[in-house]
């Protein structure tokens, strides 16, 4: 296990976003190339492309349980649940699942902005992604972060159909407000948002509240390809809340059992999708 600073666990909860470098060593790194491989090989049907023929073309795919047993294998060999329960201080740990995401070609444009947490049935301050990638990923190519939006405004989703409007929403019927045009108003006043990244190299990874808006990371010719494994982990501390299915979403398929009427509102998520790893 890789030592974990008392600065890191201040950034991480602060920030919202922290780079853990050496997590995997390279035999380490292999497992985790392995749970992949098999994630590419045996696809789930969510699979797919979003934003497909365009340059945002991204083959993406997540929350595979036919290749649940891999995932927590890899899991309990790279002693992850331990690393995050350092990170938050917490005695529980649950894995929430995977996620897949692969650019290629050096034509891969940047993945929208969002929060994971408009897209997920709990809230809390423990909940978060670990991030790697297989190639170096200098910081042009690397996953942005809004310095600490984990702990702000809760957005509506991307929907991720819309190549020209990343902003378009998920949900339909919301108090959750649209997601601001990040990239236009960077463009225009490069201060507004006050955006943070770290380059990586192979074995490095990203970790960061599911919540904090996050995006980016395209390839380009000098970063042409990205294979991307990413683990989901919540904690003690996150809560049931539910999403806001009655009005409607872009979803393409049912997702009625997103929310558990089983569980009141604030209440500790306990998830029939979550596998207690800690
Ligand atoms: O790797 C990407 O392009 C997006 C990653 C992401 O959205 C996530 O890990 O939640």
């Amino acid at each position: 296990m890789v030592t974990i600073s008392e600065e890191q666990k201040r950034a991480l909860a602060k920030d919202g976003a922290i780079v853990l470098r050496g997590l995997f060593a390279q035999e380490q790194l292999e497992i985790m190339r392995e749970a992949f491989e098999v994630g590419i090989a045996n696809p789930s049907e969510l699979h797919g492309y979003s934003f497909a023929g365009t340059e945002y073309e991204t083959f993406n795919d997540y929350g595979n349980y036919a290749n649940r047993p891999t995932h927590l294998e890899a899991i309990g060999k790279l002693g992850l649940a331990e690393t995050v329960a350092e990170l938050w201080g917490s005695k529980h740990v649950w894995f929430y699942g995977e996620e897949i995401f692969i650019k290629k070609g050096g034509l891969g444009g940047r993945s929208p902005w969002h929060q994971d947490t408009s897209y997920f049935a709990f809230d809390g301050p423990q909940i978060l992604n670990i991030w790697t990638s297989f190639e170096p990923i200098p910081a042009a190519n690397s996953l942005e972060f809004v310095r600490g939006s984990h702990r702000t405004i809760q957005y509506n989703g991307s929907s991720y159909n819309n190549a020209k409007d990343h902003t378009m929403p998920l949900w339909h019927e919301t108090e959750w407000p649209r997601l601001p045009d990040i990239e236009d108003e960077r463009r225009k006043s490069p201060d507004k948002w006050d955006i943070f990244t770290f380059d990586l190299e192979p074995g490095d990874a990203l970790v960061f509240h599911s919540g904090i808006l996050h995006g980016g990371a395209p390839v380009t010719p000098e970063c042409p390809e990205r294979h991307t494994l990413v683990y989901r982990f919540y904690g003690d501390q996150a809560y049931y809340r539910p999403l806001p299915l009655e009005g409607g979403s872009s979803y393409g398929y049912d997702i009625s059992d997103l929310n558990d009427p089983s569980l009141t509102p604030g209440e500790p998520y306990r998830s029939r999708f979550a596998d207690l790893v800690l």
